[in-house]
């Protein structure tokens, strides 16, 4: 893996001092590898993350495991944690995965995010929370199970949980300004009202988060912030806003971000880039239905991955950190959404196909995405 680093990165990784250096564990017939640790050379500001698959124990290799404690200062369970699979039969809840994350994070010293008490997709629920045996429950008892759900949720990790995603994905910037789902047909839009003041109540030193899609597209940035100002107007504290920050090749977002942080500088709350991850195979043909048929056989590169994409793609992780670091007092959290290509939601949605999204390939072998980030991290 070696191989991949080229004259310039290894000038770089040898102006590193050592104690920020890592040995990965070397795969087999190959030298070991010292890379720099991204954790160290943010030293917590941003702090550095990465989404943790459920059962990560079996799920990742040894090398990925090498990664994600020495890479990473923070993980956010990627699935576990949802109601969904908290809690698939009601009133039978699944701690085991969560317990053994939490477990995890504390021997290899890193924070824990709380993703998500709730998340306004429809999907993103059991089957029986609207449910009152043979009819639709009432507003007042779906309530009444959202709020003991927070609440045994967020006992039971108290003082465990760095940041907790109050409420997912609740913002439209078209009419009504909401997504309408479930939550809010039972539960009326003001909702995340009382949720996030339940939040607030049962956790005073969590950091409380809002977290949304395409948050650096200016319209929806526009009704985030209207969206969260409205909350502080109620009394809500509020303390980040996540931008989950999907993004793809040619994705030109450097700008956006850096007014972005500002723009939510100036009402007292800090950004988070929550799910990072860059897909090298666009998926703008997908939205289109014309075009949807022929984008779904796309799959490009089935074995690697050139370089000249990857460098496209260290293009756009490097203007996310460029923006981060200029802003560094505001920024809270940068998070990739995985450890290697090996495990990322990308290989599956919006299509399947072999995707390289992340910062370290298959191999676990570090990308120049990877590279371009330490060297913006170095110079602090
Ligand atoms: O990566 C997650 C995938 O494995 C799940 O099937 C999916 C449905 O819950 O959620 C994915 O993670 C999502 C995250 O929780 C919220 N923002 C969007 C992420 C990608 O869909």
């Amino acid at each position: 893996m070696i191989k991949n680093i080229s004259t310039s990165r290894r000038t770089f990784l040898h102006g590193l001092s050592a104690s920020s250096l890592v040995a990965l564990a070397p795969r087999l017939s190959a030298a070991p590898m010292q890379l720099p640790a991204l954790r160290q050379l943010a030293g917590g500001h941003p702090l550095i993350g990465a989404a943790v698959p459920t059962h990560f124990d079996k799920r990742l290799n040894a090398q990925e495991k090498a990664i994600l404690s020495s890479q990473f200062d923070s993980v956010t369970p990627e699935n576990c944690m949802k109601w969904q699979s908290l809690c698939r039969k009601q009133g039978e809840y699944n701690f085991g995965p969560i317990d053994r994350l939490v477990e995890m994070a504390k021997a290899n010293k890193q924070k824990v995010v709380g993703h998500t008490l709730i998340f306004n997709r429809d999907g993103n629920y059991p089957d029986w929370l609207f449910r009152d045996g043979g009819k639709e429950a009432d507003s007042k008892l779906v309530w009444k199970r959202v709020e003991a759900h927070v609440v045994k949720l967020m006992t039971r990790y108290k003082g465990r949980i760095d940041s907790w995603d109050v409420l997912n994905e609740f913002v439209e910037s078209h009419d009504p300004g909401y997504r309408v789902t479930d939550f809010t047909r039972f539960l009326g839009k003001d909702y995340p009202v009382r949720l996030f003041k339940l939040a607030a109540e049962i956790d005073p030193k969590a950091k409380l988060t809002y977290n949304d899609f395409a948050v650096e597209n200016p319209k929806r940035q526009k009704a985030i912030l209207a969206f969260v100002r409205s909350l502080q107007d109620s009394g809500c504290r509020v303390d980040v806003i996540g931008s989950q920050s999907h993004l793809e090749i040619g994705d030109d977002v450097g700008k956006n971000i850096n007014s972005m942080i500002k723009n939510f500088a100036a009402i007292g709350v800090r950004s988070a880039f929550t799910e990072l991850d860059v897909d090298v195979i666009s998926r703008k043909l997908f939205w289109n239905p014309k075009t949807r048929p022929a984008a779904v056989l796309q799959n490009p590169y089935p074995v690697s991955c050139p370089d000249e994409v990857l460098q496209q793609q260290a293009k756009v992780y490097h203007s996310v950190f460029e923006a981060v670091m200029a802003n560094r007092k505001n920024v809270d959290r940068v998070t990739m959404w995985g450890i290697t290509d090996r495990n990322s939601w990308l290989n599956n949605w919006p299509w399947k196909r072999v995707n390289h999204g992340l910062l370290f390939d298959r191999a676990s072998a570090p990308k120049p995405a990877f590279h371009s980030i330490a060297k913006i991290l170095a110079r602090r």
